[in-house]
């Protein structure tokens, strides 16, 4: 395996820790590509104990000629593009950035790697956000999209050009579809480790409760340390394909907060209705979630179910990490962190 040289986009976020730590292991020169590359913004890699076995380098997707350079000098085996603006709350306000970054950022890489290094296998961040509302109970790779907000149609718009450049110019890229995908190295805003963290901070009395938009929305939660292990498999195939993966179980954020609740002690009990709603431990009375308008979306996915059937059969991958065993890992690290 020596000489595979791989370059990782968003090398700082949650996923480009455990894409590092798992490159690594498996033999990789590792080189990452961050915005700011000091600092805070780096703490997921130091946790992981990887800064010293990896480069970074200072790449933004809005730069054409830093991408260009990084391409032809780097001569990657291996390029993941995990690099996005990936809150999607946010890109209702940041319409534009969203788009430069997640779209047109993408076919930046992609004209570089035809222009200059057209070898370069290329992995894409697609989402499960871009079926939106599609009617589709179970969604595969051949169900129709259906976006429903700025981030969506620009992950969307980079899904078709990975298609394209695949089918026009031969390159080999490909697309994960990724479900909701969640870990300790979660950011704070994300709903699972927002749940949990202000969970650990009402038990210790740092939070007077946890705020929440709509908890009537299901989703397909799995471990983000799983997930990279598919990232690197979509590589790994005789031919480029984009794959759905998922942990094919869905849940409301209500019952994850119900799950969450009870490894800080509290058995909730719900009362009102709409933005109203209130949970109350059951046995001390205490106010411990409520519902806030300000995290409601403009628009809303309401329900987001996977069907990895295709990764699971032709990458012979499976999610080890279940959304209860999930929850618990998430739990365990706010419990010792605040303990
Ligand atoms: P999502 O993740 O938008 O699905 O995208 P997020 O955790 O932000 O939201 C999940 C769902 O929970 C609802 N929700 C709240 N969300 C947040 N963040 N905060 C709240 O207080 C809250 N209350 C309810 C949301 O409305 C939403 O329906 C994630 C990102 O990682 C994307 O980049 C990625 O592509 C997709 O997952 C797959």
């Amino acid at each position: 395996m020596a000489n595979k040289k791989a370059f990782i986009t968003g090398i700082s976020g949650q996923d480009g820790a455990y894409l590092a730590m798992h490159l690594l292991k498996k033999g990789y020169e590792v080189i990452g590509g961050g915005r700011n590359i000091q600092g805070d913004s780096i703490w997921r890699l130091k946790e992981l104990g990887l800064l010293s076995q990896i480069k970074i380098i200072p790449f933004e997707l809005l730069d054409e000629k830093q991408i260009n350079n990084a391409i032809v000098n780097g001569k990657f085996s291996e390029i993941y593009n995990l690099a996005a603006k990936s809150f999607v709350g946010h890109s209702y306000d940041t319409p534009l950035a969203t788009s430069n970054i997640n779209a047109l950022g993408v076919v930046r890489i992609l004209e570089a790697i035809r222009k200059y290094s057209n070898t370069t296998k290329l992995y894409q961040a697609s989402s499960s956000e871009m079926y939106g509302n599609s009617k589709t109970k179970k969604k595969n790779e051949n169900t129709i999209f259906n976006p429903t907000s700025p981030y969506a149609i620009s992950k969307l718009y980079a899904h078709w050009m990975i298609k394209l450049y695949r089918e026009a110019y031969d390159i080999f890229c490909c697309s994960g579809i990724l479900f909701n995908h969640e870990s300790p190295l979660r950011g704070d805003e994300f709903v699972t480790k927002k749940i949990i963290l202000d969970l650990a901070k009402v038990k210790y009395n740092i939070k007077k409760s946890v705020k929440l938009g709509n908890i009537y929305i299901k989703r397909d939660w799995g471990y983000s340390k799983d997930y990279v292990e598919a990232m690197w498999k979509i590589l790994q195939q005789r031919k480029p394909d984009d794959f759905v993966v998922s942990s094919g179980k869905t849940l409301t954020v209500k019952s994850l907060v119900n799950k969450a609740a009870k490894y800080f002690g509290y058995d909730l009990i719900w009362k009102g209705k709409g933005i109203k709603e209130k949970a109350f431990d059951k046995k001390t009375k205490k106010l411990i979630v409520e519902i806030d308008e300000k995290f409601f979306r403009p628009t809303e996915v309401d329900y987001l179910y996977g069907d990895s059937t295709k990764a699971r059969k032709i990458l012979k991958w499976q999610p080890k990490t279940d959304v209860n065993k999930l929850i618990k890992i998430m739990c365990d690290y706010e419990i010792k962190k605040y303990k």
